[in-house]
C-alpha cells in the first residue's frame, strides 16, 4: 500500500525553505535568493517514489510585522498552510539562538494538531560537534515529533528526512499523476524566474517592491518560446534603477532569466521585458489581485 500526503515547509525568511524543496524533488521550481521574503505564494511540488507521494508546500517566511497588504497576504498563506498539511517541516538555521520570531512560529504551531518535524538546515555551515548543542536548545520549544539535521543546498541527509516524512503520511493512492511535478503553470514559473533575477541583481529596497507579469507566452511551431513580461516597480525612481544606464540592468536581468527559461523549456526562448510603475501596488488590493496575490477561497 502506498502513502500519500502533504508536507508543509515553514520557517523564518531565508532559512532555505525553497532551496530544500527544490533539492527534494530534484528540479528548480521555487525561486531562491539570499534576500529575505523571496517566496510570496504557496507553491506545491510533487515527489513520487515506490513508497508513494509527498506533496511539498513551500510558503513565504514568517514575519513578525507586516509593512503592507502584500505582507499580510504572505502571512495568511503561511499560517493557513499549517492546518492543511499531514506533517509540518519547520526549518531553522543551525543556531543556538531562539528569537521572538521563532517563538511566534511555535505559538502558531501549537494551535494545530499536525505533527511537526524540526529540520535543522544548512548543517554544512557548522561543525558536527555544534549540532548536539543546537538540538538541546530547540528540543523543548514545541512537542517535536522528530528533529532532523540536513543541508538542502548540499543535499545532506535528504533521504533521512524523506523517511521521516513518510512516517506521518496516511496510506492511500497517489494524489497526483506520477508525472506531475508542480501545481505552478509555466507562465507563473517564468514570471518568478524573472523576479528572481531582479532580486539577485538589484540592490537596496528596489527588489522587494517588484512584481512581474507575463503579457504574452507563446510557443511557436518551430519550438521557440516567445515571452513578453513586465517588471512592475512601485516608485518612479525605481524604474530608472531597473532599466540601468543605457538599459544595462534590464539587459542583465533579461540575459540571466533567458538562460534559466531555456533550461526549463528545453528550447530557445525569445524574451522581451518592459518596465512599468504602479505606485504603491503592494497596498493596492486590485493590483495585488492582478499580480496573483489574492486569497483563494477554500
Ligand atoms: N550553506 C547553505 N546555504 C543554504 C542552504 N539552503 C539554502 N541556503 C541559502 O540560503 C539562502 C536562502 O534560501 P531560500 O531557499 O531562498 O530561503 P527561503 O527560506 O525560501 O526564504 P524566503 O522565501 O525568503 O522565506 C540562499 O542564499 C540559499 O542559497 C544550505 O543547506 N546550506
Ligand atoms: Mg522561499
Amino acid at each position: 500500500m502506498t502513502k500519500s500526503g502533504f508536507a508543509a515547509i515553514i520557517g523564518r525568511p531565508n532559512v532555505g525553505k525553497s532551496t530544500l524543496m527544490n533539492h527534494m524533488i530534484g528540479q528548480k521550481i521555487a525561486i531562491t535568493s539570499n534576500r529575505p521574503q523571496t517566496t510570496r505564494n504557496r507553491i506545491e511540488t510533487v515527489y513520487t517514489c515506490d513508497d508513494g507521494q509527498v506533496i511539498f508546500i513551500d510558503t513565504p517566511g514568517f514575519m513578525r510585522k507586516t509593512a503592507n497588504k502584500l505582507g499580510e497576504y504572505m502571512m495568511d498563506v503561511s499560517v493557513g498552510t499549517l492546518g492543511d498539511a499531514d506533517v509540518i517541516l519547520w526549518l531553522i538555521e543551525p543556531s543556538s539562538y531562539i528569537g521572538d520570531g521563532d517563538r511566534e512560529i511555535a505559538a502558531a504551531i501549537r494551535k494545530v494538531s499536525t505533527p511537526v518535524i524540526l529540520v535543522i538546515n544548512k548543517i554544512d555551515t557548522i561543525k558536527h560537534e555544534q549540532l548536539l548543542g543546537i538540538i538541546d536548545t530547540w528540543k523543548d520549544l514545541c512537542e517535536f515529533d522528530e528533529i532532523v539535521p540536513v543541508s538542502g543546498l548540499k543535499e545532506k541527509n535528504l533521504s533521512g528526512l524523506l523517511d521521516c516524512i513518510f512516517k506521518y503520511l496516511p496510506e492511500g493512492p497517489l494524489l497526483y499523476d506520477e508525472d506531475t511535478l508542480t501545481d505552478q503553470p509555466m507562465r507563473q514559473i517564468a514570471a518568478e524566474i524573472i523576479r528572481e533575477k531582479a532580486l539577485q541583481l538589484l540592490n537596496k529596497e528596489v527588489p522587494h517592491g517588484i512584481a512581474v507579469t507575463i503579457e504574452r507566452y507563446h510557443v511557436r511551431e518551430d519550438g521557440l518560446t516567445e515571452i513578453e513580461a513586465s517588471i512592475i516597480c512601485e516608485k518612479d525612481s525605481h524604474k530608472g534603477i531597473v532599466i540601468g544606464k543605457g538599459g544595462s540592468m534590464l539587459k542583465r536581468i533579461g540575459q540571466a532569466a533567458r538562460r534559466d527559461l531555456e533550461e526549463l523549456t528545453e528550447g530557445k526562448v525569445f524574451l522581451k521585458l518592459f518596465v512599468k510603475v504602479r505606485k504603491d501596488w503592494r497596498d493596492n488590493p486590485v493590483l495585488l489581485r492582478d499580480y496573483g496575490y489574492e486569497k483563494k477561497e477554500s
